[in-house]
């Protein structure tokens, strides 16, 4: 059996495992300090959430948690508060006052099965319930760990992270940024949150500095992958492939790395980081081979 075949069998093991803790977090059970669930909030969450999805940032937090020996059951719910942030943060991109989408995963977006204002409340409690799901007494790892997590995570998704790298994506629509402000946007809208997967595991454990840092690089790596790949995918996959509207950043005049360079030029890139991703984490030897596999599936990506 090929190793590609190998890598999305465990990503897909490893997606049922974070949808099935998913789907208990998003339970009508009330926890300790709720007052009640509302149906149609809880509904739209799960819309959100359980609808598909390739899990690729749960999986790395687990198995850069298993490269360090982290305890698995608190790594899946890390991996699952992770989730939540990354669907908050697709279910705001869809609405109309942001990317005006129809489709994602291939079903209707949230505000269109609900209405813009749940859709807004659904991503705002995605958002705070990743959170909760960290410092819960049931994710099972000590308070110091917790608060890196928070800390690291709290910075990866707002004003100096993902959210920030939103508002200068949509000021790139009319102030066009130079390669390097390209580079910058993006490392934040979508490269901060794959960053903090990656180095998840190492916090988790409490591991050396040494080891945060080669997996934070790791993480930047592949993140810059990813976002090449996406790039790549948006001007050459078809919507049904890709389960949402594609060739919008064309349409829109949106400067990417791609229509800069060129797609040969984004291809030997891709190898590229592939290669670096996969000498920083050399010195782990066999033992992280999964998250090697894990860089090529991100820059070979075709959904
Ligand atoms: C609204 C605060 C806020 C932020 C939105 C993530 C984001 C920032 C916008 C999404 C727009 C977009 C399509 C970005 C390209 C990269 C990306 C995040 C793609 C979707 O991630 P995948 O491919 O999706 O991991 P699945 O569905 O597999 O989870």
């Amino acid at each position: 059996m090929s190793e590609r075949t190998d890598f999305e069998q465990k990503l897909a093991t490893e997606a049922r495992a974070v949808e099935a803790l998913l789907d208990q977090l998003l339970s009508s059970d009330i926890r300790a300090d709720e007052i009640a669930r509302p149906e149609r909030l809880r509904a739209a969450m799960r819309h959100g959430v359980l609808n598909g999805g390739k899990r690729l940032r749960p999986f790395l937090v687990m198995e850069s948690a298993a490269l360090f020996d982290a305890p698995p059951q608190a790594a899946l719910r890390v991996a699952a508060a992770l989730e939540c942030i990354h669907c908050y943060s697709l279910v705001h991109d869809d609405l109309p006052a942001m990317d005006d989408d129809d489709l994602r995963r291939g079903q209707p977006t949230v505000h269109k099965a609900f209405d813009e204002a749940t859709a807004i409340l659904a991503g705002d409690s995605l958002l705070t319930y990743a959170f909760d799901v960290i410092c819960a007494p049931e994710t099972a790892i000590s308070d110091t760990a917790k608060v890196a997590l928070v800390l690291a995570l709290s910075r990866a998704s707002g004003l100096g992270g993902m959210a920030g790298g939103q508002m200068l994506d949509i000021e790139a629509e009319s102030r066009r940024p130079d390669e390097a402000g390209i580079i910058r946007l993006q490392a934040m809208k979508t490269g901060a949150l794959i960053r903090f997967a990656a180095e998840a595991g190492a916090i988790l454990s409490g591991a050396s500095d040494e080891d945060r840092r080669r997996l934070r690089l790791y993480g930047e790596k592949i993140g810059l992958a990813f976002q090449l790949a996406d790039d790549l995918l948006d001007l050459t996959a078809d919507a049904a492939t890709m389960g949402k509207a594609t060739g919008k950043d064309a349409a829109r005049g949106k400067g990417t790395l791609v229509s800069l360079h060129g797609e040969a030029w984004a291809r030997e890139t891709l190898s590229n980081l592939v290669a670096e991703a996969e000498a920083l984490l050399a010195p782990y030897g066999i033992r992280a081979s999964t998250l090697v596999a894990a860089a090529r599936f991100v820059a070979e990506r075709r959904n």
